[in-house]
């Protein structure tokens, strides 16, 4: 029998580093925006901070040794910024690379495939008070950045991802403020400040193939993903339209937005329509530099809302009361996995990599000394069973890396959101594979041909 998924899909999971480096103070590292963003009370929920994190700063070898027994062979990580550059430009901070030097090779030691994301969202603070990404001059820092990683690092690192979810680092950072800097900037600038960002994305794609010409290259955006309420064609067809709108108030979490320019080498025609006194000003020549030919495309996906066809339009609906969710209530909807794929293979044709998806839980380590995480279990079975159907409907999906790893800085959230396969204690920081960790590892260790199996047999 064909199985669910292809012979070499990469199966992995993902961190990223303010999220578990800790050691904010250590290797001569400079602030990054979310550094000073945790001093500020009242920002962070109970006032956490990354300061410490999961001490993967220290750890990590503990942590690959976890991966390594789990037979977890790729992982998703992101290089700090102002670890490796302090002052976000200029000389490189030689204590840092070294730390990345150790990092990396002991992923390799330990049979791990490094996929490395170049920005997580911990934007050197220098680079800020320069202005960040509204100054035009932030697309070329930025490749400086991507060139010094791909010198240092391309050696061992080849597959590399450019930016993860700039919905995010402009959209709840700068337009919503949940997120650091946590000012919120007139709706201009922040288009403004979009636009800085795909040309950062460009001109770091075009260093990255200068110095690592071997270096597969991606980007890892997300934004609102739909599901049909129904299989009829008409409801599909509605869900595929909700996908990709663009208008004036949720510009921000577009997946067109961010992608057409990077893909299509233009602006969403809608965005033109609905956005045209607000839209960035485009110099000769940004959209080919924006739209430099990557080689896959990663979507962080986590939940989609069901559409149905509304007369000549579309109705997003709210799922029924009562819908499963998760400990941070988001809906639980594995049809994402199935739908936003699709979606987005029909408009952009290239390969993609589910470069995020997972759920927090209110997980505890039980009398046992295990994490019985049976909703855990029950979202990747559904999920992955819904992704390997996209699969079988044609689209290329290469792979799939679970969020996250461990339990880890959740952002304004702090630590009271628990999306790891591995159980961290943030008081000793014992590590605990928790049981969807377990799970996981089946699925991993049989390219998913156990996902039909009832999982307490497994
Ligand atoms: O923890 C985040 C991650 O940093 C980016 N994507 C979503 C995750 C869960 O909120």
């Amino acid at each position: 029998m064909k199985g669910l998924f292809p012979k070499n899909f990469t199966w992995g999971a993902a961190t990223s580093a303010y999220q578990i480096e800790g050691g904010a103070y250590e290797g001569g590292k400079g602030d990054s925006i979310w550094d000073v963003f945790c001093r500020q009370p009242g920002r962070v929920f109970d006032g956490h901070t990354g300061d410490v994190a999961c001490d993967h700063y220290h750890r990590f070898g503990e942590d690959f040794s976890i991966m390594e027994s789990l037979g977890i062979q790729n992982y998703r990580f992101s290089f700090s910024w102002p670890r490796l550059l302090p002052e976000g430009t200029g000389a490189a901070n030689q204590k840092g690379v070294d730390f990345y030097d150790r990092l990396i090779d002991s992923m390799l030691a330990h049979g791990i495939t490094p996929h490395a994301t170049l920005f997580h969202w911990d934007y050197p603070y220098e680079l800020f008070r320069r202005g960040g990404w509204l100054n035009d001059d932030s697309p070329s820092w930025f490749a400086e950045y991507a060139e010094l990683i791909a010198k240092r690092f391309g050696d061992r690192v080849k597959s590399i991802f450019t930016l993860n979810e700039p919905q995010c680092f402009i959209g709840i950072s700068c337009y919503d403020t949940f997120h650091a800097p946590g000012i919120k900037f007139p709706a201009k600038d922040c288009l403004a400040m979009a636009h800085n960002v795909m040309l950062a994305h460009g001109k770091s794609v075009q260093a990255v193939r200068a110095s690592a010409p071997m270096a597969s290259i991606g980007y890892a955006p997300t934004g609102r993903h739909y599901h049909p309420a129904s299989e009829d064609p008409r409801d599909v067809e509605a869900a595929r339209e909700a996908t990709f709108a663009v208008n004036e108030s949720d510009w921000t979490f577009s997946v067109a937005w961010w992608s057409d320019p990077v893909i299509l080498g233009k602006y969403p025609k809608e965005a033109q329509e609905h956005l045209e006194p607000l839209m960035p000003r485009v110099k000769p020549g940004d959209m080919e530099l924006i739209s430099q030919p990557i080689d896959v495309y990663g979507q962080n996906i986590y939940h989609s809302a069901p559409v149905k066809a509304d007369g000549s339009g579309h109705k997003v609906l709210r799922c029924e009361p009562g819908h499963a969710k998760t400990g941070f209530s988001w809906p639980v909807t594995p049809e994402c996995l199935r739908w936003a794929p699709k979606f987005l293979f029909e408009r952009y044709k290239l390969p993609i990599v589910i470069t995020e998806n997972g759920m927090s839980a209110t997980d505890t380590v039980s009398l046992d000394g295990k994490v019985h995480d049976s909703s855990r279990i029950d979202y990747l079975q559904k999920h992955l069973l819904s992704l390997s159907q996209a699969i079988s409907e044609g689209v290329d999906l290469r792979g799939y890396f679970h969020w996250s790893l461990l339990d880890n800085f959740e952002w304004n959230s702090g630590y009271n959101e628990r999306f790891g396969l591995v159980f961290v204690d943030f008081q000793t920081l014992k590590r605990t594979p928790k049981d969807s960790a377990l799970y996981y590892s089946n699925i991993v260790n049989s390219n998913g041909s156990n996902l039909k199996g009832t999982w307490g047999a497994l």
